[in-house]
This record gives C-alpha cells, structure tokens and sequence, in this order.
C-alpha cells in the first residue's frame, strides 16, 4: 500500500489509481466500478439526506422478493446503482436485492468480465426516524463463456469476491471497501463533493467491545444460541461482558463493530432457520471486508466465504466481527444438530 501521511489530502479517485500502479497486469475496469459506485453513493448520499422531506418519505405499494414493503429510496438507490453501473462497458450482468433476477447489460452496451451484486438500501425501514442506512456491493469475475452474465457467475462462493464494500449513510457519508489489499475508508467531504481518504487500512480488534443481536428472538432461539449470549454477557464461561449496541441497521451495526471491535449476530430462529441476512448482497461483502480486517465470518459452523450459494436471494444465519468473538460462536456451536438451516 502506499504510505499517505495523516496530513495528505487522498481523493478516492488518486487512492484507487495508486493501488492499480501496484497491479501492472490491472485493466482499470475494477478500479472503474469503484468510481462508478462512489458515484452512486454520492447521488444517494444527496437524497436520503433530504429523506426528512415529504415528497420521498413513506412506503410504494409494490413488495420486494423478499415480501417486504419498500421504501421510495430502496428503489431510487436501485435504479441509481443500475444507472452508473450498465453502460461502463466493465459489467457482463447485476443482481441487487430489489429484484427478484439477474439485471443484464443492455443491448448496445459492452459487456465486461465482472459481476456486481448489490443492497442498494439495508435498514431502509429506519429511514422514517433518521437511523444511518448503507449501501453493500460485491464484485466477482464472470467465469462463463456467453457475453451475459447466467446464474452460474452470480452464485459463486464469497472467497472468490475480487472486491467490496458498503457506504454508511450517517452523520457523515463513508465508503469502505477493499480489493483484497485491506480495507480503506473514505469520508465524503459536501463541500467539495469528494470522497477523501480517512480511515486508510482499518484494523478490526481482535476481541471486541459490543455484541449487536436482536435479542427480542431469545424465545425462539435453541439453547446453543442462549448460551453463547450469556457466553457474550459474561454470565458464563468467566468472560469479559460485552455491551450491547443494536441500531437494526446491519451497516451502521457493523461499521461501528469494524471500528471499535465486536460482533453482530443474526442467528436462526423456530420461524427463520436461515436467519435473514442475504448471503449475496449482505453476508458476503461483509464477511471479505471482515477478513481483511483481521476479523472473521461464520454462520455458525462454517466460513461464510466457503458457502456455496444455490440462489439469488439465499439467507444465512450471521456472525461476524472480531475473531475471538466469531470463534466463540463456532466453539459454542461444535456439536449442535438442531435448527441449523440449510
Ligand atoms: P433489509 O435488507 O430489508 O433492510 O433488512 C436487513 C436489516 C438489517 O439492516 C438489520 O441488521 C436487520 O434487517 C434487522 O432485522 P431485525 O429487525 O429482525 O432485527
Ligand atoms: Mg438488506
């Protein structure tokens, strides 16, 4: 990595061109989707900062795949993304969790060797009372021969991400991704509309400070599940107790476990034995940006890297964050049978 003094003034722009000198093989087609999502997410950015407003707040009629309403900005956020990313000539194909299939490459577009797969708007139900919402994508190379994108591309395993990254809409706007060189976080400067590199290879702590669950599931939780909470409480098992932080916004959740150590969990529960985070569009980019911040990424029993997909908008059981925290979590579920979704 290129060392930048605390001082230096690094656009996204310059940090991506500097990391790309340090690949001579590199076409610049992946630094060109790491443009065009800043883009996206400055376009974003400007209106969900005006989501207060009456004229975007407030549900469509239409439901998503997943059968949950969503907000005017989830589908803003999902044409802005389409929009910036289509005509690059880079992208043979997308997927983004608004839509229920494969969003190919117009005719009369070039089609490039990526895939990109994207939330356009996580924790869009918190957008009515002001909580940060973010955006995540994931970047993989096309491996089938067609000049589209097929399933085939967009189901492949996480390990083979060659990008990703999120965008925290709060009080101020940050990106971070990384390209499998660590992760960098940038802050959006209003001001001059530019992203500018703050948080240069962030380090997640390898024990953390706060456990972020939604712990109204406890009753339909397995008593694996209860114990490693009270494991992370520090009422069994003689640990120091985490705090509990829970905005309901994976994001804000997570950037904020990123920075100060600690894990998030979304477990299976009686009603969902997959959980409810989209291994795709959520579990996956997170889980690359987590390990290479020195953290980790199950769903229990397994890597989430190392899970192979078999659908578009496959859910899975979540824990991830600091190592030692995730690691506890596996321990905790060794021998489990029961629960454990597919
Ligand atoms: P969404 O993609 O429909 O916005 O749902 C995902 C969100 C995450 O941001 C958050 O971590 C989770 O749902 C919260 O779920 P719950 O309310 O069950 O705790
Ligand atoms: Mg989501």
């Amino acid at each position: 990595m290129v060392n930048h003094t605390a001082t230096s003034v690094v656009t996204i722009e310059r940090f991506i061109i500097e990391q790309e000198r340090l690949h001579p093989e590199a076409t610049g087609e992946l630094s060109g989707i790491l443009y065009d999502m800043a883009l996206a997410a400055k376009m974003i950015a400007n209106k969900v900062r005006r989501a207060g407003l009456a004229d975007i707040l407030g549900a469509t009629e239409t439901a998503n795949v997943q059968g949950e309403i969503q907000q005017k900005l989830d589908i803003f956020a999902n044409d802005t993304i389409v929009k910036a990313m289509d005509h690059g000539g880079r992208l043979c194909a997308m997927a983004s969790e608004e839509e229920p299939g494969i969003i190919q490459i117009p005719d009369g577009f070039r089609c490039g060797k990526y895939c990109l797969l994207f939330d356009p708007l996580d924790g869009s139900s918190n957008i009515d009372v002001n909580v940060p919402v973010g955006t995540i994508f994931s970047v993989v190379q096309k491996i089938t021969r067609g000049r589209h994108g097929e399933m085939e591309d967009m189901l492949q395993p996480g390990r083979r991400q060659v990008a990703s990254g999120y965008v925290i809409y709060g009080s101020s706007t940050m990106l971070v991704y990384t390209t499998g060189q660590g992760v960098h976080g940038f802050t959006l400067d209003p001001s001059i509309g530019e992203f500018l590199l703050s948080h240069p290879n962030i380090r997640i702590p390898d024990e953390g400070r706060y456990l972020s669950v939604n712990d109204s599931y406890e009753g339909q939780w397995d008593e694996p599940t209860r114990q490693l909470m009270r494991k992370y409480r520090g009422l069994e098992g003689g640990r120091r107790p985490l705090s509990v932080r829970y905005v309901g916004s994976l994001v804000a959740d997570f950037h904020r476990n990123l920075l100060g150590g600690g894990v998030f969990c979304y477990p299976v529960n009686k009603k969902n034995l997959n959980g409810k985070l989209r291994l795709l569009y959520e579990a996956n980019p997170l889980a690359f940006i987590c390990e290479q911040a020195g953290g980790a990424a199950s769903d229990g029993t397994r890597r989430v890297l190392d899970i192979h997909p078999h659908e578009l908008h496959q859910r899975v059981p979540l824990y991830i964050g600091s190592k030692r925290d995730v690691d506890l979590a596996v321990q905790t579920f060794a021998h489990r049978s029961e629960l454990v979704g597919a």
